[in-house]
């Protein structure tokens, strides 16, 4: 049996990626309910928001799910806290290393598996015991490393003896079977799920990833060393033609902070981030998050299916 399905006892090995603003508990209790695993971004919301999103969830679900703990956020120590205390059992986190808080989430039974965007990190965070790893390629939204799912993947599998999950640039069911030939176990999606019948996020938004094209999920503040994937809007150039003229880091810092806020909640896609990756150009229409997990699963079987045909050709 799939390692991953195993360990947390999901029917899929599919995650719904954490979007800060944007994950609660109705998208993830819907993904978990579609046999995946939904999970609650905590991004940068106190403890407090975050405990009634657990509690939410639970009534919603009898499935596992989990949150997702940005470590970057003020709030980071407290939400560490109410996730033992909400019993959640599955964590996730993103932007940073989770070593202090993982001795004691283990001893509550929680199974933590940290984002990474490197080899070197997914490495330290085994030798450190974490459960698993996901691995996040540059394709993905929101703040993003350097390499590719294409590369990054094959190279943690071999570094590292847990499960890897990839992320970014997952769009469909053939990204799912490419994401398994190179090594993983599973995937995890958020752009896709943007869309989703059961995402809160503003209607604005899932216009504007649904009108997306190829070219339109940028990357914007790469001489900060904090790099961020959002759909090409005013706020995008401006932020461009700032950094292209030297801006200091504060400059660039004061366009950037609460954009993502204003463009999920407040419906600003014009001046607010509209962090995305860069399959929102394969994304075109609003589905149910039960109907997109089943079409990955339709395509992935397909692929499956006909891949004797592909690599019948002379071998010696
Ligand atoms: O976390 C993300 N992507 C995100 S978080 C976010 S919300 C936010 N809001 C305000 C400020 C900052 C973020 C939007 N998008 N992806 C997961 C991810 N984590 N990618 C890369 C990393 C990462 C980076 C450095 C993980 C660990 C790490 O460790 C550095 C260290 O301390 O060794």
């Amino acid at each position: 049996m799939n390692s991953i399905c195993k360990m947390l006892n999901i029917k899929y090995p599919i995650f719904q990626g954490a979007m800060a603003w944007i994950a609660d508990a109705d998208l993830a209790s819907a993904v978990s309910n579609a046999g995946g695993l939904g999970i609650i971004a905590a991004g940068n919301a106190p403890g407090d928001w975050v405990r009634e999103q657990i509690r939410k969830c639970k009534k919603q679900t009898d499935k596992p799910f989990g949150v997702n703990i940005m470590l970057l956020s003020p709030f980071a120590d407290e939400v560490a806290r109410v996730v033992i205390e909400e019993k959640v059992s599955i964590l996730t986190t993103g932007a940073g290393n989770p070593g202090k808080y993982l001795k004691e989430w283990q001893e509550n039974g929680i199974k933590v598996i940290p984002l990474v965007p490197s080899v070197a990190l997914a490495k330290r965070m085994e030798k450190l015991g974490v459960d698993a790893v996901v691995v996040e390629g540059t394709e993905a939204g929101g703040h993003i490393g350097e390499l590719t799912t294409m590369v990054l993947v094959p190279q943690v599998v071999d570094a590292v003896n847990i499960p890897v999950i990839a992320a970014g640039g997952i769009g469909d069911g053939r990204g799912f079977a490419a994401a398994l030939m190179l090594g993983a176990v599973g995937i995890q999606v958020a752009t896709r799920f943007l869309v989703a019948k059961e995402c809160n996020v503003h209607q604005n938004y899932k216009d504007k990833i649904i009108k997306a094209t190829d070219t339109d999920a940028v990357a914007t503040g790469r001489s900060t060393g904090h790099p961020v994937r959002s759909l090409k809007n005013k706020m995008t150039r401006e932020f461009q033609k700032l950094e292209k003229n030297g801006a200091t880091l504060e400059e660039l810092e004061i366009i950037g902070s609460g954009a993502l806020r204003n463009a999920a909640v407040e419906g600003d896609v014009t001046s607010g981030s509209v962090m995305s990756g860069q399959i929102a150009g394969m994304i075109t229409k609003e589905q149910s998050a039960k109907e997109i997990i089943n079409d990955y699963l339709t395509e992935l079987s397909t692929i499956i299916n006909n891949s004797k045909e592909l690599v019948d050709f002379e071998t010696n």
